[in-house]
């Protein structure tokens, strides 16, 4: 359902903003490259009613999207944050409409939307969850597992985050780490839910091999193809018997629309901190729910502000597969929110304080910051 109840309008008075490099528990590799640092970008919106957070997912470099953390930086300070603080009085629902003018910079754009609602939903005491309209008060969490060594290193992993009690792996698979893998996995742990990740890294030249995943009684796989191909994820979905998912071409509700008219999808990862925000993301749910598309929440190795932002958007009824919402200690040792999600029972918990419902720790905070500015107007 569409936001019940908008939230009271912020009266702005400026933003902090924040490089942070957080180093992860361990390597994470995809087809698109290898991170030991997660840098992201973290945005606190200044009101007159007080503070707000949001995260800007963008990467150190531009391998998974157009954007990373210099260009997300350089649109927010120059042009986004100054057309925000131009209003004064806002309601984080008109934040998306402001910054329509500026093509694209979904992430800038979702950061520092995520920051205002943050501070307005706090003002007014109610939670992200009842405002977005949570449905649950848990959801069950799902790991997304980087490409190993060999397929007997990926087994191992996959074992060590069963035993943690994930309730659904996704493995991430590129040309020539594809068959081998999800067969050990598949091989190694029976029937598990399991699907897999791709990250763009194929083509259509590869349908012959993708085909082979079928076999494997996969849930999806997501994103075999390039963002803008449309067309050729449609002519893939017609030739496998795996549904195809969609993660980095559904840049928008619109991107959305298009991909299921054409069929080039039948399941739908929302990732909120990249399509331009948490109530993009409540449309593309609820025109998905209208459609009986099934939608599950994405992950971009948020930190404790975008890991309980998207608990609470995986709280929607029409998230009906477990998502990437993993405990934040499967990326990191030491969180920026002094209560980091922790899984319990292969779920973890949708936030019931104010706003984004955890609190930031602010040694934490300053201790992995290495870029600091603030804007007032
Ligand atoms: O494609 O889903 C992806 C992480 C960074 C960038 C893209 C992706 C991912 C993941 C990890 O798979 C998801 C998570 O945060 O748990
Ligand atoms: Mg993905």
């Amino acid at each position: 359902m569409p936001i019940a109840r908008p939230a009271a309008p912020v009266t702005l008075e400026g933003f902090e903003l924040r490089v942070l490099q957080i180093p992860l528990v361990s390597p994470f590799t995809t087809s698109f490259g290898t991170e030991t640092v997660r840098e992201v970008i973290i945005a606190r919106a200044l009101t007159a009613d007080g503070d707000g957070w949001g995260e800007i997912v963008t990467g150190a470099s531009p391998l998974y999207s157009s954007e990373y953390t210099q260009g997300a930086w350089d649109v927010a300070m120059r042009w986004l944050m100054p057309a925000l603080l131009d209003r004064h009085t806002l309601a984080p629902e008109a934040v998306a409409e402001v910054l329509t003018p500026f093509v694209g910079h979904r992430m800038a754009k979702a950061g520092l939307e995520l920051a205002v609602l943050d501070a307005a939903l706090r003002a007014q005491g109610r939670p992200l969850g009842e405002y977005l309209g949570a449905v649950h008060d848990r959801v069950p969490s799902g790991v997304s597992v980087g490409i190993q060594r060999d397929p007997a290193a990926m087994v191992d992993a996959v074992r060590g985050y069963l035993d943690e009690g994930y309730v659904r792996i996704k493995i991430k698979i590129k040309p020539g780490r594809d068959i081998a893998d999800t067969a050990a996995v598949r091989h190694a742990f029976g029937g598990i839910p399991l699907q897999v990740d791709a990250n763009s890294a194929y083509t259509l030249a590869d349908i012959d091999t993708l085909a082979e995943l079928d076999r494997f009684d996969l849930l999806l796989i997501e994103q075999p193809l390039q963002e803008d191909d449309l067309v050729d994820h449609a002519t893939l979905a017609r030739r496998l018997k795996t549904p195809v998912c969609l993660d980095e071409s559904i840049v928008s509700e619109k991107a959305a629309v298009d991909a299921l008219a054409l069929g080039a999808a039948s399941i739908i990862n929302i990732k909120a901190g990249r399509i331009g925000g948490y109530l993009e993301a409540v449309r593309i749910h609820d025109l998905c729910e209208g459609e009986g598309i099934p939608v599950w929440c994405g992950g971009m190795v948020e930190t404790g502000i975008g890991r309980a932002a998207n608990a609470a958007l995986a709280a929607l009824p029409g998230f009906t597969l477990p998502g990437d919402v993993s405990g934040s200690n499967r990326f990191y040792v030491r969180d920026i929110v002094t209560e980091p999600a922790v899984l319990e029972d292969g779920h973890v918990r949708v936030p019931t304080g104010p706003g984004i419902g955890v609190e930031i720790d602010p040694v934490a905070l300053d201790d992995f910051t290495v870029l600091l500015e603030t804007v007032r107007r």
